[in-house]
C-alpha cells in the first residue's frame, strides 16, 4: 500500500514538472496602490480637490497599468485570467476605505467588504488569483456609508482582464480598444465638486464627464473601435444611442465577451454595469461627428431624477485610416450555460419601500448579519428570484452581487409598469454573464448563480451608490463547498475529476485545495477524498455564522 502511494505521487510529480512547463503562464503581479487627497484642473480655473488612485508596478508586465489622460481616475489595471495578483494598498485619506474588485470573483479578505475597512492612513493587503474570464472589470472603494463620496471623488478605474480566447480573435486593439467611463458631476463657483449626499432621490450632476473629463469629445479615426463602456455614474440610469442612427452592436457585457454580437435600439445601462460595443466609423467622412445621446424614457421607468434627454459624447472622426476588421459572427462560449432543472435551491429577495427607505430581502445594511435565505453553500446553483412589486415608491435599481457573475434567467413586468418598461425594455442586454442588472419598477427578476466557491461574507447592494450609502445592501454568507474534488459534479470523485484537473492545470478552475491554484495539491486531494462525494464528505470546517450587530445611527 505505501510504496504503490510513493509511486503514484513519483508519476504526480513527474507529471506536475512537464505540466508546469508546458501549459498556461500566468504573471504575478505585485502593485503599490495608494488613495490620497489631490488635485485636478477638472474645469477652467480654480483646481478641484479630489481623491486620487495612483499606483506603481513592484513586479510584473510594464502594460500592467496604464494611465487615462488629464483625469482624476486612477490607473487602468491590465491583468489575464490567472494572474496571481498583489496589491498593496495604502490609505493616505482622512477617512476610512476599502477597495472593491467589482465583478472578480476574489476571497472574503480581498474582496474590499466595509467589515475590512482600513482608517486613515491604514493599509491592506488584496491578494487574489485572476479566476475572470477576459472582460471589463473596475474597481472601487467600498466602506459603510462613504461609498458614493468617495467614488464620485475619483476613486474608480478599469481593471482589463484578458485570455487566450479573447486575444484569438480579431478585435480593435491598441488605441483602437477604448474604455470609456460615463458620470455626472456638479460643480459649484470655485470648481469643487458638489455632492448632494446619500439620499434616496440619488444624486444626478449637470456637468458630463468622460474619463473624468468635461472635455466630451473623442477624435476618431475611420476604423473600428472595441468602446468599453462603464456607468460609473452615482444614480444615472442611461439609455444610450448614436444621434446618427449607427446600430449598437454590443459585444460584451459585465463578464466579458458574448457568444455572438447583438444588436439592440438602445442599450439600458444602470450604474456599475459595463457593455462593450463595436463601433464602426470606417464609412465615415473626415469631419464628421457622431453623437453618443441618452434618450429621453418615461420617469416611472427608473424613478424621480431619471429618463431625461442627455448628450453624452461626441466622435468626430479626424483621420482617414484603412480599416480591415470585420465584425465575428461568433466570439466565446459562455461555457457552463446553467438549467434552471439543476438548481438546488432558491431565493427570493424583494426590494420595498420602507420607513425612508429602500429595503432589501426586507432588511437594511447590518455589517456582519444574514439573515436564513442569505446563506448558501459555496459551488451551488441556486435560482434568485428578485421583486421590485411593492411599496408606493418604486425605483429600478441596478442591483449588484459580489463574487461570480451570474445568468439572468428571465424578467416579467406587472400590469402597473408596462407602459413606462416600453420605453426601456428594448435596451435590456441580458446575454452572456452579469454581476449587476437593472430591475425596473413593477418588475421580477431571475437569476442563475453558482455561487463562488470562496466562502465567507460578500455583499449584494443596489448600485445606485446613494441607495447603497443609506443601506440598500446586505451581505450573504457561503459556506465551504461540501465536495471540492468532485470538479464535475457528478457525486463522485474519480478519474474523470482527476482528468479535469489535468485539463486546468496551471489555472485557478481546477482547484480543489481553495487556494485558486490547479497543481499538485489538487491531485493530491483528489486520490485522498476518492470514491462517493457527499455533504460532508471530507469533513470541512463550516465557515461559522456570526450574529449581526447593528449599524450605527446615521
Ligand atoms: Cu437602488
Amino acid at each position: 500500500m505505501e510504496s504503490s502511494h510513493m509511486k503514484i505521487r513519483t508519476i504526480i510529480s513527474a507529471l506536475s514538472v512537464v505540466l508546469t512547463t508546458t501549459l498556461v503562464s500566468a504573471d504575478d503581479i505585485s502593485i503599490n496602490l495608494v488613495a490620497s487627497n489631490s488635485t485636478q484642473q477638472m474645469v477652467p480655473g480654480f483646481q478641484t480637490n479630489v481623491f486620487r488612485y495612483t499606483a506603481n508596478l513592484v513586479t510584473g508586465p510594464p502594460s500592467t497599468l496604464t494611465v487615462l489622460p488629464n483625469t482624476y481616475l486612477g490607473p487602468t489595471i491590465s491583468v489575464n485570467t490567472g494572474d496571481n495578483v498583489h496589491v498593496h494598498f495604502q490609505n493616505n485619506l482622512l477617512v476610512e476605505t476599502t477597495t472593491h474588485w467589482h465583478g472578480l470573483d476574489v476571497t472574503e479578505a480581498a474582496d474590499g467588504h466595509p467589515k475590512d475597512a482600513m482608517p486613515a492612513g491604514g493599509s491592506y493587503d488584496y491578494d487574489f488569483i485572476v479566476r475572470n474570464r477576459a472582460g471589463t472589470y473596475w474597481y472601487h472603494p467600498h466602506p459603510d456609508m462613504m461609498t458614493g463620496e468617495q467614488v464620485y471623488k475619483g476613486l474608480a478605474s478599469f481593471l482589463i482582464v484578458s485570455d487566450d480566447a479573447e486575444q484569438a480573435l480579431d478585435l480593435p486593439r491598441g488605441e483602437f480598444d477604448l474604455p470609456i467611463c460615463i458620470q455626472d458631476a456638479d460643480f459649484d463657483s470655485s470648481n469643487q465638486l458638489v455632492f448632494s449626499g446619500a439620499n434616496m432621490m440619488g444624486m444626478f450632476g449637470n456637468t458630463q464627464l468622460i474619463n473624468g473629463r468635461v472635455d466630451t469629445n473623442y477624435s476618431a479615426a475611420t476604423r473600428i473601435y472595441r468602446v468599453r463602456l462603464l456607468n460609473g455614474s452615482q444614480s444615472r440610469i442611461l439609455k444610450l444611442a448614436f444621434d446618427d442612427g449607427s446600430p449598437m452592436v454590443v459585444i460584451g457585457v459585465d463578464g466579458g465577451l458574448l457568444e455572438a454580437p447583438k444588436q439592440v435600439p438602445y442599450l439600458m445601462m444602470g450604474p456599475g454595469e459595463r457593455y462593450e460595443l463595436w463601433v464602426d466609423f470606417s464609412t465615415k467622412n473626415l469631419s464628421d461627428v457622431i453623437s453618443l445621446q441618452s434618450l429621453a424614457f418615461d420617469q416611472l421607468a427608473g424613478g424621480i431624477g431619471q429618463g431625461d434627454a442627455k448628450d453624452i459624447m461626441t466622435f468626430t472622426i479626424d483621420r482617414s485610416e484603412q480599416e480591415t476588421l470585420v465584425l465575428p459572427t461568433s466570439l466565446v462560449p459562455m461555457g457552463e450555460i446553467y438549467d434552471v432543472a439543476d438548481v438546488t435551491s432558491e431565493k427570493v429577495w424583494p426590494i420595498v419601500w420602507g420607513s425612508g427607505e429602500f429595503l432589501l430581502n426586507g432588511q437594511t445594511f447590518d455589517m456582519l448579519g444574514t439573515i436564513a435565505n442569505e446563506r448558501a453553500s459555496g459551488d451551488a446553483l441556486e435560482k434568485i428570484t428578485m421583486t421590485n412589486l411593492e411599496g408606493n415608491i418604486k425605483f429600478a435599481h441596478p442591483m449588484h452581487l459580489h463574487g461570480r457573475q451570474f445568468q439572468i434567467l428571465s424578467r416579467s413586468i406587472a400590469a402597473g409598469g408596462v407602459n413606462a418598461y416600453n420605453t426601456v425594455k428594448d435596451g435590456l442586454v441580458d446575454d452572456g454573464w452579469h454581476d449587476t442588472f437593472l430591475i425596473m419598477p413593477y418588475e421580477t427578476v431571475e437569476l442563475l448563480i453558482r455561487w463562488s466557491k470562496h466562502p465567507g461574507l460578500f455583499m449584494y447592494h443596489c448600485h445606485n451608490l446613494p441607495h447603497e450609502d443609506m443601506g440598500m445592501m446586505r451581505n450573504f454568507e457561503l459556506s465551504a463547498q461540501t465536495c471540492p474534488a468532485d470538479l464535475n459534479r457528478d457525486g463522485v470523485i474519480n478519474i474523470s475529476d482527476f482528468l479535469e484537473i489535468i485539463a486546468q492545470w496551471g489555472s485557478p478552475f481546477g482547484d480543489v485545495t481553495g487556494d485558486d491554484r490547479t497543481d499538485v495539491a489538487d491531485i493530491l486531494a483528489t486520490i485522498a477524498d476518492w470514491g462517493v462525494c457527499s455533504p460532508g464528505f471530507r469533513g470541512l470546517p463550516q465557515v461559522p455564522l456570526r450574529s449581526g450587530r447593528p449599524k450605527p445611527s446615521k
